[in-house]
């Protein structure tokens, strides 16, 4: 007789095993998962900024005995005011925008034009944190910049 019940008890033991799985389950794809993937919560005038801070590239470029190539070399933005940034390649030849380190922006993601800009083209970028970021051409190493991101006055 003390087949059936330990048959029991092991049935018993086998539905709790699955029900403490279906439930370790759904909480890795209802909370751990959404909660790894979650970006952060950023204000509406940072993701979306009343001006625009545009960098020319400048024509001749990519000569390295012009001074002119990112212009200006130096740029300042403030979050919330014009933290959108745009390169504007006016030149005829194509050029990158590389960060000398890689950045990766809490909600925008990896910092850099992927590939070249063409001559006409621009590459633009959503800044939503405080940074300074020098940056370079990738076929032109000797074409330098660097961007700052302050706190703005209008941010929170
Ligand atoms: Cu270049």
């Amino acid at each position: 007789m003390s087949l059936p019940s330990s048959s029991h008890a092991y049935g018993i033991g086998l539905i709790a095993v699955i029900v403490g799985a279906a439930l370790g389950v759904s909480y890795y794809q209802l909370y751990f998962i959404p909660e790894l993937n979650a970006k952060p919560i950023i204000p509406e005038k940072i993701l979306h900024p009343g001006d625009t801070t545009t960098i020319i590239i400048v024509p001749g470029a990519e000569n390295q005995a012009q001074e002119q190539n990112f212009t200006p070399k130096t740029t300042k933005a403030q979050l919330g005011v014009n933290n959108l940034v745009v390169w504007k390649n006016t030149g005829e030849t194509a050029h990158t925008v590389t960060p000398d380190k890689p950045f990766k922006d809490q909600f925008s993601g990896d910092f850099g034009s992927p590939g070249v800009i063409k001559p006409g083209a621009s590459y633009q970028f959503t800044f939503t944190q405080e940074i300074v970021v020098p940056y370079h051409c990738d076929p032109h190493p000797w074409m330098k910049g660097q961007i700052t991101i302050e706190h703005g006055a209008l941010t929170s």
